[in-house]
């Protein structure tokens, strides 16, 4: 037994996966770049994973095609971007900008210059890491959300406040819905398909936020799915039925 650290360095490991992420958040968090939340919140999106299989369901895979195309379609689409996001993925968010020709802002919660320029500086360093000629906004906040009070509400002009359509993974109740209220095309990655942020947003990717993107960014642009064909309450019932059949499963298991 060589502790976590050991555990993530080796692929084989039974838990590899859940234990890197553990760590990239370890990292982040000695980087100054989370919230104090953060790893509750990290918590219980591991809950809801384990309880579905930690794969990516059928419904999900869809639901990313359909936000996929909805991104590609928008005349200024957005990914935006909050401490466990960067830390979880932030290459794979970058690489997806890419993917779109899209810029990605950082908008934040718990919001201190200190973390914004932590995310901020981490985010520049992956972009040159990877050679990549994205847009990073965030820095230079003009505009407000409306109907939000407080740092929260701030955010760039140029980018989510003229978002048509905008990518928000772990994002706040609150927020989506403000987003949602300002006549936006929503998409939300989160791993409870009771939150409210999955309930409100205009499209819902019930999946683990890194795989879901992994899964996005090997995706062919050219043969994805109408945007006519996604129903939100179905998608979100799928979800609660793989859920509860996956519990179901387990038990069925355990008893045999
Ligand atoms: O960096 P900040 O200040 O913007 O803060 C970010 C957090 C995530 C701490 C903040 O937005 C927060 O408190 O979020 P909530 O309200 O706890 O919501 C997070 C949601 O994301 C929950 O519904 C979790 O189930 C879900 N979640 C957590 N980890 C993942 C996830 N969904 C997908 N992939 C994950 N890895």
């Amino acid at each position: 037994c060589g502790g976590p650290m050991n555990h993530a360095a080796d692929p084989s490991h039974p838990r590899y996966r859940s234990l890197l992420m553990r760590h990239r958040l370890e990292v982040a968090a000695k980087r100054g770049m989370l919230a104090d939340s953060a790893m509750i919140a990290h918590g219980r999106g591991e809950a809801y994973d384990y309880l579905l299989g930690e794969t990516t369901i059928p419904s999900a895979d869809v639901a990313s095609q359909i936000a996929l195309q909805a991104l590609m379609q928008a005349e200024h689409p957005v990914l935006s971007v909050n401490g466990n996001v960067v830390a979880l993925a932030g290459d794979e968010m970058l690489r997806l900008a890419d993917k779109i020709g899209c810029p990605l802002e950082v908008n934040i919660f718990y919001r201190t210059p200190e973390r914004m320029d932590a995310l901020l500086t981490d985010l520049r360093k992956r972009k040159e890491r990877l050679g990549l000629d994205v847009d990073i906004l965030g820095a230079n906040p003009d505009a407000v959300i409306p109907g939000l009070k407080g740092p929260r509400a701030k955010c760039e002009a140029r980018g989510i406040l003229q978002a048509d359509a905008i990518l928000v993974p772990l994002e706040d109740g609150d927020r989506c819905e403000a987003l949602v209220a300002m006549g936006k095309t929503v998409i939300v990655i989160d791993l409870n398909p009771l939150s409210r942020s999955s309930q409100r947003g205009s499209i819902t990717i019930v999946d683990e936020l890194s795989r879901c993107l992994e899964n996005m960014l090997t995706m062919e642009t050219e043969a994805l799915p109408s945007l006519d064909s996604y129903d939100h309450l179905q998608t979100l019932q799928d979800a609660l039925n793989a859920i509860i059949i996956g519990m179901k499963n387990k038990f069925v298991e355990a008893i045999e």
